[in-house]
């Protein structure tokens, strides 16, 4: 699929437009890309059947480049736009805090063209001099570009995930056994590369069907074993290909994480084995190898779950036979955070409950935004007991699935929340979240979290540490003191599921779950699309070690009541 190809070429527009100072265009062209990324189509089908236009936000003239550059592989308007400024727009605004405007600046007062330009300026003190920087911008562009710099080469898991499974799509009908390991069978936040491993009687077909797929960019390695690789997203994919008697063991040993392996391995040794991704031998013996099971059995321990394999104490606690009952993927009954058309959000709550429903949840929080946010259509008072009717009438529509109103409000630079405590009230669950002053130093950002905690009408804490992954880092705090606090006031910290925040993280989520924290699972769904992310929470929760009792959304619609005072 080229939709991610698409969409970046209207963002480079959008972008470059905007530096020109072009109104209304950029909006245009960034809204169209926005949902050529989250269409479930391929683009190129689209365009073939001549349907461009019935994407949303894509009409005759958009529709009209993307066929061009489909068809030609380039964009004139593209091209022109490049020549006329001549900056790396991707790069620069790949950095936090630097929008169009900012290169525009930069470009025009120091020449800026390219990240490396950027450090340099930063560095030389070139940037603080300009009007409206100052010394803090510029130690924060310096300390974002190395952010920026990190990620070129890790995906993030919710991008990477549907991609790789379309992958053991197209090989499953020519394979025995196929399987993912690696970083993303333990399900990590960010992926380095797919790691795929295979039995199958005609190696040959498989890796020639691998190799000619529709998005490989490049074959990087072709061989009956093994072969690479980089897909037009730019991720690359091994394939390896065992023999049926190694595939357990094989899939242990690729599925790491190195730090694992090397713990299992000396204790085979101490155990007189050795172990390797053939197999798990005494002397020349093969005891174990074609199931990972027996791997692990064998060595006197647990089978543990890949979340775990990260030698954080798993194999302590697998020899022991107190691994946790991690809460399991089906055991997650719904979602405590999304956005509709009354905020941000590009559907309407109706389309979110048909989507919900669909996944099989049975229950839903409407979460819109509201205060003083500076995000398009934050709801005031009115407008959230407006909301209020709309969802008492779609709750008589649909019984199968109970619908939460809630909001997500702002916690402000001194721990209050900007909405009043009486409307809050009504609501059945309340979300209090930063989306400002992400930089205050530990002790005092510390005191804000905690301040808001303490607020009775707060029921979960979202995205807590506000981090997007390798973009903004998250912020300052001492968080046993905030979990501390969340356990004492009976708060849920949210684990939010969007693929750029997983928020908290996993070893946010083990002293949660070790202190006696609950934890709720968000999407923070802005579409439909997005309500799939829940996943993804759900793996940030299996390798924080929680089990079912620690994530709430596992609980009956009652008890998630009854835990909000409601
Ligand atoms: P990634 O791709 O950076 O997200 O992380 P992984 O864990 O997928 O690492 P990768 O792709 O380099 O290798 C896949 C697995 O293969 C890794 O998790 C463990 C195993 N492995 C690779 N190299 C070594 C090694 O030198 N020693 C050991 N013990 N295991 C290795
Ligand atoms: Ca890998
Ligand atoms: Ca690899
Ligand atoms: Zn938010």
């Amino acid at each position: 699929m080229k939709n991610k190809e698409v969409a970046s070429v209207l963002y480079e527009i959008a972008d470059l437009l905007e530096i020109q100072g072009v109104e209304f265009k950029p909006r245009a062209y960034r809204k169209a890309a926005q949902n050529i990324e989250g269409l479930g189509t391929d683009i190129e089908e689209l365009a073939s059947q001549n349907k461009l236009e019935q994407i949303p936000g894509v009409g005759k003239a958009i529709a009209g480049k993307i066929k061009e550059y489909l068809e030609s592989g380039s964009l004139r308007k593209l091209e022109e736009l490049r020549e006329q400024i001549p900056v790396d727009i991707r790069a620069l605004t790949s950095v936090e805090g630097i929008g169009p405007k900012m290169v525009k600046t930069l470009y025009e007062t120091l020449g800026i063209k390219t990240l490396d330009d950027l450090e340099r300026a930063a560095r030389e003190g070139r940037i603080r001099q300009l009007k409206g920087f100052g010394e803090k911008v510029e130690q924060n562009i310096l300390e974002n570009i190395a952010v920026a710099r990190g990620r070129q080469h890790r995906f993030l898991l919710g991008y990477i995930l549907p991609e790789a499974r379309r992958v053991l799509e197209i090989l499953k009908p020519h394979v025995e056994k196929i399987e993912l390991a690696g970083s993303i069978r333990r399900r990590k936040e960010t992926i380095g590369d797919i790691d795929i491993l295979a039995v199958s009687s005609h190696p040959e077909k498989v890796m020639d069907i691998f190799t000619n797929m529709k998005n490989v960019e490049k074959v990087l390695a072709k061989g009956i074993t093994k072969s690479s690789v980089r897909l037009d997203s730019g991720i690359q994919i091994d394939v390896r290909i065992v023999e049926k008697k190694s595939f357990g063991s094989a899939l242990q040993y690729f599925t790491g994480s190195k730090e694992h392996n090397v713990a299992m391995r000396k204790i085979a040794i101490k155990q007189g084995y050795k172990l390797n991704e053939y197999g798990l031998f005494r002397g020349d013996a093969a005891v174990a190898g074609v199931h990972e099971e027996e791997i692990y059995r064998t060595l006197g321990m647990q089978w543990i779950p890949p979340e775990l394999r990260e030698n954080r104490g798993e194999i302590e606690a697998a020899m022991a036979g107190n691994l946790p009952h991690l809460v399991a993927y089906e055991e997650v009954k719904g979602d405590l955070q999304m956005h509709t058309q009354w905020s941000d959000g590009a559907h309407t709550i109706e389309e979110m409950v048909e989507a919900a429903r669909h996944l099989g949840h049975r229950f839903i929080a409407i979460t819109d935004h509201s205060g003083n946010l500076p995000v398009a259509g934050a709801l005031d008072e009115k407008r959230l007991l407006e909301q209020a009717k709309e969802i008492n009438s779609l709750r008589e529509k649909y019984d199968d699935i109970h619908i939460f109103h809630g909001t997500e409000v702002n916690i402000l630079k001194d721990g209050s929340i900007d909405m009043d405590a009486r409307v809050l009230e009504e609501l059945d669950v309340v979300l209090a979240s930063i989306h400002s002053a992400f930089r205050m130093d530990e002790k005092s950002m510390t005191s804000r979290l905690i301040r808001a905690i303490e607020n009775e009408v707060v029921d979960i804490i979202a995205h807590p540490t506000c981090r997007i992954i390798q973009k903004r880092e998250p912020i300052k705090v001492d968080m046993t003191k905030v979990l501390e606090a969340a356990r004492d006031n009976g708060v849920v910290l949210e684990i939010n599921a969007y693929p750029e925040r997983l928020d908290l993280n996993d070893v946010h989520v083990r002293m949660a779950v070790e202190m006696g924290v609950k934890l709720s699972i968000g999407t923070d769904a802005h579409q439909r699309k997005h309500l799939q992310f829940y996943e993804y929470g759900v793996a940030v929760a299996r390798r924080g070690w929680a089990e079912k009792n620690d994530v709430i959304n596992t609980y009956p619609v009652e008890k998630i009541e009854r835990l909000f005072g409601k």
